[in-house]
């Protein structure tokens, strides 16, 4: 390798168009690597690598950006605005460089850092988990979406300095650390001060001469600093914003107290307030009562609306226009305050008078529900209100007041209806209902899968739904194909773009195009071969990572989502014990090996989540060591589940579990990922899975249990016990694990989840679907042994998988819900050459 000098490095920078790159994107990297380092190229660690390689990428996107950005400002098109307390990014680098385009051109044999090989770079960086499941991931999807379809737009969120915790497996137990994700200077994120927003917290106001006025030294200042991620979509073309906030505190912080002579008090003050922005919930099912999760809430919709709102005015004289320039899209009822901060402002600060200003508001908002639980939905004490931001509660009372009017006028004398309806639920401590507030106050409620827009009209908020029918729709999830399934498994990429071109990168229902290829003999080996490879990859990076071997000629089934009581996965590892059992009574069965992988993490609160964990850990440890089932059935516990995890596991994949209550998950999108790469669905008729088997056709599906009405008319009845008297196979199993089978050294660790299936009633009704859960288990088995068959099939879920796109996703939002078009960005040619000119 030469040695590089500064001269050369600044010599050959100068051609460093978009499109031809690799001699000159060297020498970017290199530069890097020597001015941000101080290191010659053969000496980058990975890490500087990493940052050396992303920055000098961001070089070249940055013109880009700016020209995006400046071409929306003068265009003045509508913007979408999508609020959202999660963005679980993961890694940005390769997908950054896909989207350019430059996938081929910077990385291996181009690069010349031959001491390292390309996969240790991009392992260099750490996944932003900034989220907690699906609905981050969705938030992540669809941004990637907006700006591949070239609608104006922009990510608000919040800068946690903690993600979502790192887990790892102690003895079959998880143990919780903290995932510093920023410890390293994150080259994909531009800090920018000079726009800081302002948030006052607990003002308290008094009317003076006619206007409303914050009480003098009843306030206190936040800052909300914007950290901004380049989003880039596909081709290049639009570059859009992901900002996040993070939280500052005004030199003048706390002045009264610091002048009064508490030196130490205002400084623990400053500590406390800039705590703010430290650490995600990671709670993704039960509200976690807590004010710091409070004040974060508001502290988003602060920022973010004055954010927006500054734009908006910078374009716009008049706020009648607001709806038409402007929509703002709620991510669950997270950032609900909207309704009640853009109504302070337009009343307030516009002076605009209570009726335009919530015409306005309706007009501009719009939210989405993500879950059915009625444990989920946020439910914030009156109290945190008067604390934090005592005019909203003033704001949201006034709403209130007039809603109730007016539902008394269309249902009169029916008081329940009034109390059910109300955004303040009055037993005991008064509480503010936020999805309540979210539908009164937006002019569109959606599901996110057919079904589940369906219960939410007809029973979670029935009563909603009579007196505002139009505002409810449904929004099919999406998850985006370059993450999914271009840039995680680049082989069957390139034979289904081999075989029916390139158009389903963004098209994603051209997919439609393999189905013929189904009864195609060369095709289907080509297929199952890929297949193979993927799993002989993931085995080998198991084995080198963890040490732990797995036969990569067994049936690879997947189960990873977070660990939670609705989404089943005591059903499964309760299949695996039915299966074991099968093994012990008869050695010579037969049926082919299975691996059964379980990754996902379960919220460090949720007691019975930990412990089935635990279950699943001692289950795999008695299987994979005991003679009669070893080599047949295995289970491996992959610890810290996160979006790299998925993306290496995914590809790898026969068999996917989807196998919730159904009536309970709001619709799913790992399944979309599976059926995307080939993977045979086993689920219930449950969220987005049921629209997945209407698209692929339920003979390529194995489907099974109680329908989600089922599931309702049977709960007055439904028991156990009877499952456990009447079914041999299910007691067997359930009498082995509570004997002791599985925790020989560590008696009774299993009751609480023996109490759960037996003595409390078993909520989720595992018992009702264990029977016909393993009958369809039985027949995948049988298919699975018919390589032609699983083939023909798997083939069919890739061709047949093109509605799950986020594109799709997002052009039904934007045609719609927000009335947004495209605002294409033209790139002049070769304007890459002057990005890197104007650095020197
Ligand atoms: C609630 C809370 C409460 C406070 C602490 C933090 C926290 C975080 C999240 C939530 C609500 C989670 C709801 C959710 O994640 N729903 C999932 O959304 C996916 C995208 O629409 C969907 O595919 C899943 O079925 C649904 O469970």
């Amino acid at each position: 390798m030469t040695k590089p000098d500064a001269t050369q490095a600044t010599q050959s920078v100068d051609d460093g168009s978009l499109e031809r790159t690799s001699g000159s994107g060297r020498m970017e990297v290199n530069r890097h690597l020597m001015f941000d380092h101080l290191v010659l190229p053969e000496e980058g660690s990975p890490r500087e690598c990493f940052e050396a390689v992303s920055r000098a990428l961001r070089d070249r996107l940055a013109r880009r950006w700016m020209h995006t950005q400046r071409t929306q400002d003068r265009e003045n098109p509508k913007r979408v605005y999508y609020l959202s307390m999660e963005f679980l990014i993961g890694r940005t680098l390769t997908n950054n460089m896909i989207n350019l385009g430059l996938d081929s051109t910077l990385h291996d044999g181009h690069l010349h850092l031959e001491h390292l090989a390309w996969q240790d770079i991009v392992e260099a960086e750490p996944d932003a988990g900034l989220g907690n499941g699906g609905l981050g991931r969705l938030a992540a999807c669809f941004i990637e979406s907006l700006a591949t379809l070239q609608i104006p737009s922009m990510g608000y969120g919040l800068r946690y300095e903690y993600g979502i915790f790192r887990q790892s497996i102690e003895n079959g137990f998880q143990i919780e650390q903290p995932d510093h994700w920023l410890r390293n200077p994150d080259p994909w994120e531009i800090a920018r001060p000079r726009e800081t927003a302002m948030v006052s917290v607990g003002c308290q106001f008094e009317w003076h001469d006619g206007k409303l006025r914050a009480v003098p030294g009843g306030c206190t200042h936040l800052l909300g600093v914007p950290y901004d991620r380049p989003v880039v979509g596909y081709g290049g073309q639009t570059i859009n914003t992901l900002r996040l906030w993070g939280v500052g505190t005004p030199d003048y912080f706390d002045f009264g107290e610091f002048s009064s002579g508490d030196f130490v008090g205002a400084i623990v003050d400053r500590v406390v307030a800039e705590s703010i922005t430290r650490v995600l919930y990671p709670d993704d099912s039960t509200r976690a009562g807590q004010a710091l999760r409070f004040v974060q809430e508001y502290f988003l919709v602060t920022c973010s609306l004055a954010d927006i709102l500054h734009r908006f005015r910078h374009s716009n004289e008049d706020w009648e226009q607001l709806p038409e320039k402007v929509a703002i899209q709620l991510n669950d009822t997270h950032p609900a305050m909207a309704v009640a901060e853009l109504m302070r402002v337009l009343v307030d600060e516009a002076n605009l008078g209570w009726k335009k200003a919530w015409e306005l508001t309706v007009g501009t908002l719009a939210y989405t529900n993500h879950t059915l639980l009625p444990e989920a939905l946020e439910k914030w004490p009156v109290q945190f209100f008067k604390m934090v931001c005592p005019r909203l509660l003033e704001i949201t009372l006034e709403i209130n007041r007039r809603f109730l009017a007016e539902v008394e006028t269309r249902f009169p004398n029916d008081p329940v209806r009034l109390s059910r309806m109300s955004l303040i639920e009055d037993a005991g401590e008064q509480h503010i209902r936020m999805a309540n507030l979210a539908i009164v106050g937006t002019h569109s409620t959606n599901g996110v899968a057919q079904i589940h827009s369906d219960l939410l009209r007809t029973r979670v908020v029935s009563d909603f739904a009579e007196m505002f029918p139009h505002r409810f729709n449904n929004k099919t999830n999406g998850v985006t194909p370059r993450r999914w399934l271009l840039s995680a498994n680049p082989d069957l990429a390139s034979l289904i773009t081999e075989s029916i071109g390139d158009a389903w990168i963004v098209d994603l229902s051209e997919l439609r195009r393999l189905a013929p290829l189904a009864e195609d003999t060369a095709f289907r080996q080509d297929f199952l071969q890929t297949k193979q490879n993927a799993k002989q990859r993931f085995c080998t990076w198991l084995e080198t990572t963890t040490g732990q071997q797995v036969n990569p000629t067994s049936i690879f089934d997947c189960q990873v989502k977070r660990i939670h009581e609705y989404k089943r996965q005591l059903l499964n590892i309760l299949h695996v014990v039915v299966l074991y059992q099968r093994l012990r009574e008869n050695p010579s069965a037969t049926f082919p090996p299975r691996t059964f992988f379980f990754a996902g993490k379960a919220a460090p609160a949720y007691r019975l989540a930990k412990r089935i964990i635990k279950l699943i850990n001692n289950v795999g440890q008695v299987i994979n060591n005991d003679p009669v089932s070893a080599g047949r059935l295995q289970v491996v516990f992959l610890p810290n589940y996160n979006v790299s995890l998925a993306e290496r596991l995914i590809p790898a994949s026969d068999v996917s579990e989807q196998i919730s209550t159904a009536g309970y998950e709001a619709s799913g999108t790992s399944n979309m990922k599976f059926m995307m790469n080939g993977a045979l669905t086993i689920g219930t008729r449950d969220g987005a899975t049921i629209e997945m088997a209407q698209e692929a056709g339920e003979e390529n599906f194995f489907l099974f249990g109680l329908t989600a009405e089922q599931v309702a008319e049977s709960r007055p009845w439904y028991s156990p016990r009877w499952h456990y008297d009447n079914e041999l196979e299910t007691r067997a199993a359930l009498d082995l694990i509570f004997s002791g089978h599985f925790n020989r050294d560590e008696p009774g660790i299993f009751e609480p989840i023996r109490e759960t299936l037996l003595e409390q009633g078993d909520f989720y009704m595992h018992l009702a679907d264990l029977s016909s859960y393993a009958a369809t288990h039985q027949r995948l088995g049988e298919i699975y042994t018919d390589k032609d068959a699983w083939a023909r099939a798997a083939i069919l879920n890739v061709a047949h998988s093109g509605k799950f796109s986020s594109d799709r996703t997002i052009a039904e939002y934007a045609s719609e819900i927000w009335n947004a078009v495209p605002c294409p960005i033209a790139h002049e040619l070769k304007e890459g050459a002057n990005d890197v000119k104007a650095q020197d």
